[in-house]
């Protein structure tokens, strides 16, 4: 009897192959097998188990035998962003994430994003800003199966996985082109200028034009010729307005909280909020990001 100790391992790999995941660890009784790592890669195999599918991705081919039942498939994003109220001018503070109180599970599950998402991890990864949401779409902005994944962004701008890897993981997606969307809590949510194909080897870069994303006006130029999401959208529904000052005005100055009314991420909420809040008001953010 070998115990599949393995997929752990076999699941990285081929996640950083761009292929296949899974997180079971049954057991099968095989007449033979044997396991072997090089290169970046771990193979398992049995001897005489029936082969119950095979699977392939780019040029990595995995045949699948009933002890490893449940693959899916994962589609990788890679991509930077900047948050205007985290920016330093160099890249983005880590203040927030000092917090005891900062979660670690994922935020989105309340209104208006409503996303019912699993993730979360037991420790945080170093260098973390927030969470964000980030969301895969069709030709035609809607959205599809496996689209969706909360993931930490870091104060490079990239994204960083719960499962540990960089980039976001998209369970149960497939290979394609889809339109981007990345959301945060309290700024302004941006969708890519063009259809990104995934998964992607190289990042796709927010932050080197305004026209990285979908629409006209859709991120502010910061400091160094570079371009992030626009702060202070406060209750998040996609454009900037009356409605999100009162959110700041309503909930008040707090000190050491995760709050959204927080636009600049340093745990506190001060006049320092509104003031991001105030050049802000009146941008509208594209239909596809608005709720
Ligand atoms: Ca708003
Ligand atoms: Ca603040």
């Amino acid at each position: 009897m070998k115990k599949a100790i393995f997929l752990q391992v076999l699941t990285f790999c081929l996640v950083a192959a761009g292929a296949q995941a899974q997180s079971l660890t049954p057991q099968v009784v095989a007449s033979g097998g044997g396991y072997a790592q090089g290169g970046g890669y771990s193979l398992s195999y049995t001897i005489g188990e029936p082969v119950t599918a095979t699977l392939t991705s780019g040029s990595n081919i995995l045949t699948q035998g009933f002890h490893q039942p449940d693959f899916q498939n994962i589609v990788k994003l890679l991509a930077k962003v900047y948050l205007e109220g985290a920016f330093n001018g160099a890249n983005m503070n880590t203040t927030l994430s000092t917090l005891p109180a900062f979660p670690l599970t994922q935020p989105y599950n309340t209104a208006p994003w409503n996303y019912n998402g699993a993730e979360g991890v037991a420790t945080l990864p170093a260098n973390v800003v927030d969470w964000l949401y980030v969301e895969l779409r069709d030709a035609t902005f809607a959205p599809v199966a496996g689209g969706k994944r909360a993931v930490f962004l870091l104060s490079d701008g990239t994204l960083r996985d719960v499962d540990g890897t960089p980039g976001a993981s998209f369970l149960g997606a497939v290979p394609g082109n889809y339109y981007v969307i990345v959301r945060h809590r309290n700024h302004l949510a941006v969708m890519s200028a063009s259809q990104v194909g995934l998964p992607n080897a190289s990042v796709y870069d927010f932050t080197t034009a305004a026209a990285q994303a979908f629409g006209v006006n859709q991120q502010k130029a910061l400091t160094g010729g570079v371009f992030g999401l626009y702060a202070a959208d406060f209750d998040a529904n996609g454009v900037i307005t009356v409605a999100d000052f009162n959110f700041y005005a309503n909930t008040g100055s707090q000190t050491n909280v995760y709050n959204d009314a927080d636009a600049n991420l340093d745990k506190q909420i001060t006049v320092s909020d509104f003031n991001l809040y105030q050049p802000n008001a009146s941008v509208i953010g594209i239909q596809q990001v608005r709720y």
